[in-house]
């Protein structure tokens, strides 16, 4: 997909905690992704396109968590190091974070109250729209969770979405999951390249 003004990029979770060898929930792999995504950055500027973020910014203690009952290590703790952009991204347009309340949900779109099953928005959408978006590029971590989510809510919404892939990593929490991401990346219409 050609960047432009009607395409954005959206940039998710490219955090300490997924992308640095460090980090809690590291990615294997994960730092190829931040020198493409840099890439990207500097193409969707150049052709004039919006550059969005979003940043999983969690209580210390959500049922998201292994100790409380879900199935993550403990990670990206809101401000946390943990939890910053990594320190090499250019950060040129909004930043929207997800889960700040203890919901779980992976979609940059929205976020899921675990208690009560409610599912409510995030204002990604409607940044979107005001910038007047109609396709958008996911990238970042991880393929199989937050960018496969994000990018299968922006087709439901209606937008054209292409997922470069040498810009996002799985994680495999369960191993297949990568390949499951591409499948239903694939089912969705999503161009994948
Ligand atoms: C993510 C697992 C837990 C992600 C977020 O950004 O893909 N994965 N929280
Ligand atoms: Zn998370």
């Amino acid at each position: 997909m050609n960047f432009g003004p009607g395409v954005a990029l959206v940039v998710v979770d490219l955090q300490n905690d997924f992308a640095d060898p460090r980090g809690s929930l590291y990615v294997a792999g994960a730092e190829s992704v931040v020198g493409a995504v840099g890439e990207l950055v500097d193409r969707a500027l150049a052709a004039g396109s919006p550059v969005l973020y979003t940043q999983d910014w969690h209580p210390p203690h959500t049922p998201h968590f292994a100790p409380d009952g879900g199935i993550w290590p403990v990670h990206c703790v809101a401000g946390t190091w943990g939890a910053e952009l990594v320190p090499s991204l250019a950060v040129v347009g909004p930043v929207v974070r997800k889960g700040t309340g203890g919901e779980d949900g992976y979609s940059g779109f929205s976020v899921r109250d675990v208690s009560t099953g409610e599912v409510v928005a995030t204002e990604l959408d409607r940044l979107l729209r005001e910038a007047g978006v109609e396709a958008v590029v996911v990238c970042g971590l991880a393929l199989d969770y937050c960018v496969k989510e994000t990018a299968l809510d922006a087709a439901r919404l209606g937008y054209r979405v292409a997922v470069p892939l040498h810009a996002t990593r799985a994680v495999e929490l369960h191993p297949g999951d990568g390949d499951r991401a591409l499948e239903a990346l694939q089912s969705a219409g999503a161009s994948l390249s």
